[in-house]
């Protein structure tokens, strides 16, 4: 038939009583009780398959495991071997080996992997480990059955690659001037209004406004840091959109000149009544005869 027979159960033989328990080493590190009771047809098999890797044969007062074809039981009596292929060897390009073949001194194969590698469960294929290259994690790796796991340092957060830790505002501000925002591909940061982000992505600089277009100044452009200021020439003034300029009506004011007021753009000009001379720019008085008494 296609199994293989082998022994199982019975151990300890007969004589003791149907109360006596035993504890059957089964594969790995799992111990199931079983009862020696001649009389009784307990099934071993339905709890645990009886610790059988493949199959399991309930019998009287006992059990067995047995293997497919192509393995054989080993000496627990309850994992089974892959026998070894017959003439098998690493120059058949069927060994299947993912990383390294070497032909066993029993005949047959063995895979290996290189280092920082190791083999799967089906001793074929290689999973990288945290010893090749951190697991290709950027800061912590720690090995786990599916493969190396990536993590961070305190602060950092895994980005969806799983692999690299990106910045977090919760660290020194993301290393941002100004604002800060966490995203998908880590920190994000903005300034405030009047301000540049530079070419880093992280600081911020002030515009100067007044470089393009006079900042829409009508005559002198300021710069401050976050803003600027438009001012205006003397004689004139800001208008409330604090852009424009506007001439000063000087005329408009009391006792601007002492008789006659003349408007100009920037300035103004006074003249006096005939008869009288103007002293400075905005006095009138009697004619100098009139004086040289
Ligand atoms: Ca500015
Ligand atoms: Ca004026």
């Amino acid at each position: 038939g296609p199994h293989l027979r082998a022994g199982g159960g019975r151990q300890g033989g007969g004589g003791e009583g149907p109360s006596s328990c035993h504890i059957l080493p089964l594969s790995g590190t799992t111990y199931l009780p079983y009862l020696t009771s001649p009389g009784s047809n307990l099934d071993e098999c339905a709890e645990g398959n009886g610790g059988c890797q493949q199959s399991c044969i309930n019998m009287m007062g006992s059990y067995e495991c047995l293997c497919r074809d192509g393995f054989f039981l080993s000496d627990n009596q309850h994992t089974c071997i892959q026998r070894p292929e017959e003439g098998m060897n690493c120059m058949n390009k069927n060994h299947g080996c993912a990383h390294i073949c070497r032909e066993t001194p029993k005949g047959g194969i063995a895979c290996e992997c290189r280092p920082g590698f190791e083999l799967t469960k089906n001793q074929r294929d290689c999973k990288l480990t945290c010893n090749y290259g951190n697991g290709g994690c950027q800061h912590t790796c720690d090995d786990t059955e599916q493969g190396p796991k990536c993590g961070c340092h305190v602060k950092f957060v895994l980005h969806t690659d799983g692999k690299t830790c990106i910045e977090t505002c919760a660290v020194n501000n993301g290393g941002c001037d100004s604002k800060c925002h966490d995203a998908a591909t880590g920190v994000h940061c903005s300034c405030p209004v009047g301000f540049m982000l530079q070419s880093d992505r992280k600081t911020c600089k002030d515009i100067d406004e007044c470089r393009l277009n006079n900042g829409g100044c009508d005559h002198i452009c300021r710069n401050t840091v976050g803003s600027f200021e438009c001012s205006c020439k003397k004689g004139y003034k800001l208008l409330i959109n604090e852009r424009s300029c506007q001439d000063i009506d000087e005329c408009s004011f009391d006792r601007t000149c002492d008789h006659i007021c003349v408007n100009t753009p920037g300035s103004f000009q006074c003249f006096c009544h005939r008869g009288y001379l103007l002293y400075g720019l905005t006095h009138c008085g009697g004619e100098p005869e009139t004086f040289c008494h």
